[in-house]
């Protein structure tokens, strides 16, 4: 991609709206514009994060058994007027009115309308367990929108939901999402930590949240430094019931909990050296709730001796807008974000430093042609501007060219994590970028 093509509105000046390091560097590097408080528009270069974040998280839930579907955004009212959610949701829930005045709404979530499909489909107890999830567009009308796509209006969430026939069974599910969800997040690039949560309008009994350590974060949490040292995803667990009852046994072993569930008690036998306390950002939420909404909604299912059983259900939740400013939180510099590779809107940046220049050109073109995936910086502007919005902009290798390397053949690259830069070959460039 040409970026003198490319529609890349980038910042030179931090908008005095964005109160966070993540929320400046988005509306810098040209990744989202608000439209109203709360509620984005998401640019090329912003969409392709939000898509690789959303590809990850589909590919973990796929791996755990997950399967895909795609509800509306729009819900009817009658839905939630059966679980009685309806009212007791008040004024976060956007109402809307269609033009036979019949009440809907935008949905802020999915349990009941889910329970409803899944109540047409399934015959017996052979259909489940099952796990269905989807990646669509949320809205909460939240009481205080802020830190850009931290806290918005409308968000892009993963959410799944499970059934199965009794409460062994809802927690193998349970301990499935978890493990989906600490191998999304490593993935990432992230270090999350799973903590004892409150289940809030959602309900239920047992909830974790899966916490990032930031500053800036909105939730006070306590936790195990013990938690910072284990690298989960290669200690190989898989997805059978006796690895994932391991697995989610390591995982609680540990102190970690959010203010609103911290436990004074089991905190005083954390050895004191360490216990951690801090902020954190909340990229995911996983809940089970029993019958909750199968009971209401009518969910009943034949059980093997006849007798109906009424499932057992979990809703499990990823943020995936806000994971975007999530990663950038925890990966940027004075100079701007640093792109994760995994989830980099390109790989690397060309920066030409002498557009019109045949010499220069060609030695770009060589570049570009074996690194498909980059973005080239073509612009007839001044080498400080193209490095200052290469770094602000933050993909993971640059390759600069100028006309003095091109008569021998010869770029920079650089590493923009580290800031090394070292003089190549354009092969050698080459497979240190696709390295
Ligand atoms: N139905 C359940 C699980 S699917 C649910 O809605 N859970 S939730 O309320 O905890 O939301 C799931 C995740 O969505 C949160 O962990 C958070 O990462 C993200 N999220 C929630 N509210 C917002 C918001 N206002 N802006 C951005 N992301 C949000």
């Amino acid at each position: 991609m040409r970026l003198s093509q490319y529609f890349l509105p980038t910042l030179k000046e931090n908008p005095s709206e964005a109160q966070i390091v993540s929320h400046r560097l988005m509306l810098r590097a040209g990744l989202v514009r608000q439209q109203a408080a709360g509620i984005y528009a998401w640019l090329p270069l912003g969409l392709r994060v939000l898509n690789r974040i959303e590809q990850i998280v589909r590919e973990e839930q796929d791996a755990a058994g997950a399967q895909e579907v795609l509800m509306p955004t729009i819900q009817p009212a009658e839905l939630w007027q059966q679980s009685g959610r309806y009212e007791d949701y008040g004024k976060e829930m956007l109402r809307i009115e269609d033009r036979h005045g019949r009440a809907m709404l935008y949905g802020p979530t999915n349990e009941e309308m889910i329970t409803t499909i899944f109540k047409d489909g399934a015959k017996s107890y052979r259909d489940l367990p099952k796990n269905l999830y989807h990646i669509q567009w949320k809205f909460r009308d939240e009481v205080r929108p802020r830190f850009g796509v931290m806290r918005g209006r409308e968000f892009l969430m993963k959410d799944a939901y499970s059934f199965d026939v009794d409460y062994e069974g809802a927690v193998v599910s349970y301990r499935a999402m978890m493990l989906a969800y600490m191998r999304t997040f490593q993935r990432l690039g992230l270090k999350a930590i799973p903590m004892v949560a409150d289940t809030g309008p959602i309900g239920g009994d047992l909830s974790h949240e899966f916490i990032i350590l930031a500053e800036t974060g909105e939730s006070e949490i306590f936790y195990d430094a013990d938690f910072e040292a284990v690298d989960w995803v290669s200690a190989g667990y898989g997805y059978t019931p006796d690895s994932l009852a391991k697995f989610y046994g390591e995982m609680t072993a540990r102190y970690a909990a959010t203010s609103e569930k911290h436990d004074t008690k089991a905190w005083a036998e954390v050895p004191a050296a360490r216990q951690r306390t801090g902020r954190g950002i909340e990229v995911g939420h996983i809940f089970y709730f029993g019958t909750k909404y199968s009971a209401p909604l009518g969910l009943s299912l034949a059980g093997p001796d006849g007798k109906p059983i009424v499932p057992h259900m979990g809703s499990y939740g990823v943020g995936v807008s806000r994971l975007v400013g999530a990663v950038i939180e925890a990966s940027h510099d004075a100079n701007g974000i640093i792109w994760p590779d995994p989830v980099a809107p390109f790989r690397a940046a060309i920066i030409n430093l002498k557009p019109g220049d045949a010499a220069t050109d060609a030695l770009c073109a060589s570049v570009a042609a074996k690194i498909p995936d980059h973005l080239l910086d073509d612009r007839d502007a001044r080498a400080g501007e193209k490095f200052a919005d290469a770094d602000l902009v933050g993909l993971p290798w640059q390759v600069i060219a100028g006309p003095r390397g091109a008569a021998a053949g010869r770029v920079e690259v650089k590493r923009r994590a580290t800031g090394e830069r070292v003089e190549l070959s354009v092969e050698d460039a080459v497979a240190r970028v696709l390295g």
